[in-house]
């Protein structure tokens, strides 16, 4: 099967298995869960997770848990994101967003729900238990990047740090914590899971860095120029569109050196990376 194809199908499998995580009564925010969840979105962190895990010799179902656990978690940023006391944004994914389809507090609780459903998710992913090392390892890794010094550090310094003080450092170090924590924590988690051996790791998180970055600048230039959030901070407002668009290239080209020195020859994976691509 040509990466295209695999991939499509384990975006189905992965939808599948969302969908049998999350609540299902009558409630508005056991809806405004399963509206935000379902409603669309391209799997990325998931996707990339199993295809790390998948390519180091683990197996798709002992690898889901954790792929649905991080896509739980990147839906609860978005509703909450989206949020008037955040970016304020009426639409999201060409849909109402959360808290305009069902109102603000069950937006709130609906984001709070998925932050809390990607644990449990976690807390009772089956393992041997000899593979109990790997999975507290993988649990870490995923509520470091949910956590202060990844996702929130980031939303913080996205909506708060005035945009005439930033420096692409500075551009540099919020992308990394806002859109490449969980990013590095879906490949990091899918090496983990799969026993990866220290060096191979280093050369995936350097990979995870990398195509973090490149999400992001891909982001922000295609939506060039309303990217911009609330603050008014972009790679195009920051360092301009020429600029963005060459490190997004270079990244991308680190990415596939840093695969190649963790001796990862993955169609699926090659395909995502070039998915980055502008
Ligand atoms: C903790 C509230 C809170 C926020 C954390 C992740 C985040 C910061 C905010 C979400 C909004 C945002 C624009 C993040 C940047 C990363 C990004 C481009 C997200 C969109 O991800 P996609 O393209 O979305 O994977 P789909 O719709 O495909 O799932």
């Amino acid at each position: 099967m040509i990466a295209m194809e695999s991939l499509e199908a384990k975006k189905k499998i992965i939808n599948q298995a969302l969908a049998r995580y999350l609540p299902a009564d009558d409630s508005s925010v056991a809806m405004a869960m399963r509206y935000s969840v379902l409603g669309g979105g391209k799997r990325f962190r998931p996707l990339l997770l199993l295809a790390v895990g998948e390519a180091l010799g683990s197996r798709l179902e002992l690898l889901l848990p954790y792929a649905c656990a991080i896509e739980s978690i990147h839906n609860y940023s978005l509703i909450h994101d989206d949020l008037p006391c955040m970016d304020n944004d009426d639409f999201r994914r060409g849909e109402l967003s959360c808290h305009k389809k069902f109102g603000e507090t069950a937006a709130v609780l609906a984001g709070d729900g998925l932050l809390s459903l990607a644990f449990e998710i976690l807390a009772f992913a089956p393992c041997l238990p000899s593979d109990l090392p790997a999975k507290e390892k993988a649990c870490q890794e995923i509520a470091t990047a949910a956590g202060f010094s990844g996702l929130i550090k980031g939303q913080w310094m996205d909506l708060f740090l005035s945009r005439q003080k930033v420096t692409e450092e500075v551009l540099v170090d919020l992308i990394k914590r806002k859109t490449g924590s969980l990013i590095r924590a879906s490949v990091r988690t899918g090496a983990i899971i799969a026993g990866a051996d220290a060096r191979t790791l280093e050369h995936l998180s350097e990979f995870g860095d990398m195509i973090g970055l490149a999400f992001q600048l891909k982001d922000d230039l295609e939506d060039e120029p309303q990217s911009k959030t609330a603050s008014g901070i972009s790679a195009v407002t920051v360092i301009g569109a020429d600029k963005a668009k060459k490190r997004l290239m270079d990244s991308l080209m680190s990415a596939l050196d840093c695969l190649k020195k963790a001796g990862l020859n993955s169609e699926e994976l090659n395909f995502l990376v070039l998915s980055l691509q502008v």
